[in-house]
């Protein structure tokens, strides 16, 4: 539950510039891996990221989302749609709701939630879904961006042992 607007903007910065990382070392071949047979597709997962930060409107925002339902089978169209909506749902945030906004409530799906809750769903949600990717990518063969520490890669590079 975010209390203050200042405390949402400080993390969401943070939690975005994280979750662009990812976006950014996709390739179009690494969509394709799925979690399993017939499941969803890292392509599908990280379009999912993107696509749903605008449920944030059924809170009151407005802002504009992509309308492709479909995972688009492009990884820079992906990455560029994550920039875009990232910065526009801080923007709507900013410049719509007040400090009192977050503690208005928004029913969703027969509970009330206060809009700061929803705001600090969405970055947990969104971490839920970067781990997965992270998972997949690696399946894929792409190296991975340091998320919150040091990745396998980085103790590589460093010419250290790999931590278990
Ligand atoms: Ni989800």
């Amino acid at each position: 539950m975010f209390e203050k607007l200042e405390q949402f903007a400080t993390e969401w910065v943070q939690e975005a510039e994280l979750t662009q990382r990812a976006m950014d070392a996709l390739t179009d071949a690494s969509l394709d891996q799925e979690i399993a047979a017939e499941r969803r597709t890292l392509g599908q997962i990280a379009w999912h990221l993107v696509k749903s930060l605008h449920y944030m409107t059924s809170c009151g925002l407005d802002f504009d989302g992509p309308s492709e339902d479909q995972a688009p089978s492009s990884a820079s169209v992906i990455a560029e749609g994550y920039r875009k909506i990232s910065e526009s749902v801080l923007n709507a945030v900013m410049t719509q709701w007040s400090d009192a906004s977050l503690h208005e409530t928004t029913e969703i799906m027969g509970e009330h939630w206060a809009n700061g809750a929803s705001l600090h769903f969405t970055i947990m949600h969104q971490a839920h879904h970067r781990g997965q990717m992270t998972v997949l990518m690696r399946q894929a063969g792409l190296t991975l961006p340091e998320i919150y520490g040091p990745t396998y890669d980085t103790w590589v590079r460093k010419g250290m042992a790999p931590l278990l």
